[in-house]
């Protein structure tokens, strides 16, 4: 009986013994900024832009030089982010607007970091910005993981930072006082950020029983760039372009201090992994006045920009900070990708993905806490707005082929990191391996095809969507403001009156207009 006794007890304490060393599961925070060139801030060289925050999260944790986005424009980079995998299998490869709202969708079979964390019992929240799929779709948030929601599903509408409505779950939350303008002196009752900061700070403050998982995607510095108060910036001798997108950055940095002081307000920064990254480098051109004026390339270091395949466009800005865990003060130039955060997401909870899960990502793990970034064959991208584009890196071996029928450049990172010498004539070999990845990393999709140019989805297939999910027997898209249905029935009375072959040439000057509006802006879009 005694022997009984001791064995029982021996068992609880043995039981207790293991409750009281598990750790508590960590929480984790992904910030996600919106176009943000990798030397806007301060810890990377910013002379004329203030970012203490962020820098003090760089000196506080590691700072990284080459941490790679998905791709080079907002939703698939966010798809990569969010499944786990690279471009070669990602389901979105480009942005693809639906009508009339939101981006074509995360397929139902996807499976993201934050259904995994459900699945280890996290809280999840999404806040800011989505572009994955609208809520009556199979990519809404809601059916990816998040419990909840609050801000732009449409990247289409977060060009406007004072919009008439944005989204808490998938109802409407209106903001009477503000037009949904786009223009960059734009003025509205309420600035989205604000509301999106504070809500993010509310929910994190909520959050007391169960581990959790933010992914907040700040739509800042990305344009239009309007700006409720340029601040420190007011009287510098500027355009209202450049004040307005340096308080943009400096507004980012400051609602990510708020957050951070949050964490160490509720005594849980040292159980929070709080990563920091851009989400597809700078929206401007290297040669533009604003992207000179900032530096972006920090001296000419990286070439390309939003949209390309080059260093400028794929390398992020990013920070990870996780007091007494991650390594301080560290700055790495060990690559990583954002495929990388679902397997490292696993690895941190014990909780491994199911074999059905596929993932081209390796986990971050030991490299977050000091050790070694993991081996890997290469990294792979494309892209498919207009022709599609790809590239691989291997080794410090960089190939870029910029549309199907292009020749591969091929770049050493290590000797030429602006990829200014291409030395596809001297290295055959290199081509070669480079066609082989570009093949062979990739999954043939019928929305991504290699070999010809990319269109969106057909006009009839958008409307027939739209059609069933309002009930309206007419296309929607035709309609969706008053201004759209006027410029369309201007359109038609110039072809009635004048004929087909007048109206070609007011097509030519508008696209000549918009053309050389990109020019003269350096801004190219979503
Ligand atoms: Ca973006």
């Amino acid at each position: 009986m005694k022997f009984l006794i001791a064995t029982f007890v021996s068992a609880c304490l043995a039981a207790t013994s293991i409750t009281a060393v598990e750790p508590n599961k960590p929480n984790f925070i992904f910030i996600l900024s919106d176009d943000l060139a990798q030397g806007d801030l301060g810890a990377y060289g910013q002379k004329l832009i203030q970012t203490p925050n962020l820098d003090r999260m760089a000196r506080e944790g590691t700072r990284y030089t080459q941490a790679y986005c998905g791709t080079t424009v907002c939703a698939p980079s966010r798809t990569a982010l969010m499944t786990g995998l690279h471009m070669g299998h990602s389901p979105i490869r480009a942005n693809r607007e639906a009508k009339p709202e939101g981006q074509k969708p995360l397929p139902a079979e996807t499976y993201t970091v934050a259904q995994h964390l459900k699945t280890a019992g996290y809280s999840t929240a999404a806040i800011g910005k989505w572009g994955m799929g609208m809520f009556d779709t199979t990519g809404s948030p809601l059916k990816k993981g998040f419990d909840y929601f609050f801000g732009y599903n449409c990247q289409r509408l977060a060009h406007s930072y004072f919009p008439t409505y944005l989204y808490k779950n998938d109802q409407r939350f209106e903001l009477p006082g503000n037009d949904g303008n786009t223009q960059i002196e734009g003025k509205g009752a309420i600035y989205a950020q604000n509301l999106i900061a504070d809500e993010a700070l509310t929910w994190v403050r909520a959050q007391k029983d169960q581990p959790f998982f933010l992914f907040y995607a700040i739509t800042l510095p990305h344009g239009t760039f309007q700006i409720d108060d340029q601040g420190l910036y007011k009287d510098k001798p500027w355009t209202t372009q450049e004040k307005n997108y340096a308080a943009m950055v400096t507004r980012l940095d400051s609602d990510v201090g708020r957050l951070l002081d949050l964490l160490r307000e509720r005594n849980i920064d040292k159980n929070t992994l709080v990563m920091f990254a851009g989400d597809n480098g700078s929206s401007f051109s290297t040669d533009s006045a604003i992207g000179k004026r900032f530096d972006q390339t920090m001296g000419g270091k990286l070439r390309g920009f939003k949209r390309s395949m080059y260093e400028g466009a794929l390398r992020q800005a990013s920070l990870a900070w996780w007091p007494g865990t991650v390594t301080a003060g560290r700055v790495s130039e060990e690559p990583w990708a954002f495929w990388d955060y679902l397997p490292t997401i696993a690895e941190l909870i014990h909780t491994p993905l199911a074999a059905s899960v596929p993932t081209d990502g390796h986990s971050l793990a030991s490299f977050l806490k000091g050790g070694a970034a993991p081996k890997r064959d290469y990294f792979y991208w494309e892209l498919h707005e207009g022709k599609p584009i790809q590239a691989a890196r291997w080794g410090d071996w960089k190939a870029v082929r910029n549309g199907p029928a292009q020749p591969i450049e091929i770049y050493d990172l290590q000797a030429d990191v602006s990829e200014a010498k291409n030395l596809a004539s001297e290295k055959p070999d290199l081509v070669a391996k480079a066609e082989t990845i570009f093949q062979s990393a990739r999954t043939d999709h019928p929305d991504w095809p290699l070999t010809k140019q990319q269109k969106g989805p057909k006009p009839k297939k958008q409307w027939d969507g739209e059609i069933a999910r309002r009930g309206y027997p007419i296309p929607i898209c035709w309609i969706d403001s008053p201004f759209a249905l006027i410029k369309r029935l201007g359109f038609c009375c110039i072809i009635l009156v004048h004929g087909l072959a007048w109206f070609d040439w007011v097509l030519l000057a508008m696209w000549a207009l918009r053309g050389m509006h990109a020019v003269w802006t350096g801004y190219l879009g979503v």
